[in-house]
């Protein structure tokens, strides 16, 4: 090979080399980020049904279980879907005094995601003392806590705290490759989930659904899910009403995502402590043609309403079934009569 031949040659090795290096950047793009959805939820509505109080645990500073805003977002290489992203904005954020390596301590976020709407699913939840209506059944689910696990080979997030984790409708629990980012200035905790993992979803996104909860984080607690009770403790969520919690039915959510003010008052209060049904959540947006579950005293007016309507057609149709059904009677009366006239008046000229 001559010089010439060379020179070829090596321009066109580092041509192939500066193609295919992403080091070099001619390939790799950056990830172009798109807002699939973007979600508001009221402020000052982190008081679960109603009542709820913050922990007195200095940490869990105020609003810091106050959602203001969930967003769904798609992180995009070219026209290859790379993660799926999951963002959660706070009044505040609290303070990480737990020193988590992932930077946050106080929050414990949930989200149910409804892709098929009234499909095969599931209706329980991890730890919230609330079920799932069967409209919004979901196929997956997204755990999002600061548990620095050690030990994930046998996660199970109804006994304990777990990383952030992508759980499907079949208890598969994946939480490899799952990250999660915090804006301090900004207020958001994200988590980013492999594209890869959701592949059989993925057309559907612009129909999914979702319930996100939040609720304090305590690694020591059930889920990683602190307690809800009548007193506010260090680590304890106080102001739930004694007859839910003497049902077991108080719901341990301080701040549900629903747009609309006074709905998750409606859906958080929707528990029945007389039969110890708990609270139904629903996701959002809501299934068409559906209601939110409503607590039981707007229920107990329906019944009634109902009960006395049936009762008016009931009276109507027995007396219509009166008159027909007495009516050949009043007849054969009358028959008899004529005979027994008939007869008297018979005896009577007989004895004259
Ligand atoms: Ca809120």
């Amino acid at each position: 090979m001559n010089l010439r031949g060379i020179a070829v040659a090596v321009v066109v090795v580092v041509l192939i080399a500066a193609i295919y290096s992403p080091g070099i950047g001619l390939a790799q793009e950056e990830l172009r980020t798109v807002t699939l959805r973007a979600i508001n939820d009221p402020v000052g509505d982190d008081y679960g049904p109603g009542t709820y109080k913050y922990p007195t645990n200095e940490a869990f500073t105020n609003g810091s279980l106050d959602l203001t805003k969930f967003e769904l977002l798609r992180y995009e290489e070219g026209n290859v879907t790379k993660y799926i992203g999951f963002r959660f904005t706070f009044s505040s954020l609290g303070e990480n005094y737990l020193n988590t390596t992932y930077g946050w301590s106080v929050q414990a976020i949930q989200v149910y995601v409804t892709v098929v709407s009234g499909g095969v699913g599931r209706m329980d939840t991890f730890g919230l003392n609330a079920v799932v209506r069967p409209v919004d059944a979901w196929q997956f689910a997204v755990i999002v806590e600061p548990y620095n696990a050690t030990n994930t080979t046998s996660l199970n997030p109804l006994r304990g705290p777990v990383p952030p984790s992508l759980i499907f409708e079949n208890g598969t629990v994946v939480t490899a490759n799952i990250t999660t980012v915090v804006n301090t200035t900004a207020n958001y905790i994200e988590v980013r989930i492999p594209a890869q993992y959701l592949k059989n979803y993925l057309s559907y996104l612009a129909a999914w659904r979702f319930i996100v909860t939040v609720s304090g984080y305590d690694p020591n607690s059930p889920g990683g899910i602190m307690p809800v009770r009548a007193s506010t403790g260090e680590t304890v969520i106080g102001g739930a009403p004694a007859d839910a919690l003497n049902a077991f039915v108080a719901p341990k959510i301080m701040d549900l995502l629903n747009p609309e003010n006074g709905t998750q008052e409606q859906i958080l209060g929707s528990y029945f402590p007389s039969t110890g049904e708990p609270a139904v959540l629903a996701a959002y947006p809501a299934a068409t043609g559906m209601d939110y579950p409503k607590p039981p005293e707007t229920v107990t007016v329906t019944t009634t309403a109902t009960y006395i309507s049936t009762t008016t057609k009931t009276i109507t149709t027995s007396t219509v079934q009166a008159v027909e059904y007495f009516g050949p009677s009043t007849y054969a009366l009358a028959a008899l009569l004529i005979v027994l006239l008939g007869a008297l008046a018979y005896v009577l000229r007989k004895g004259r």
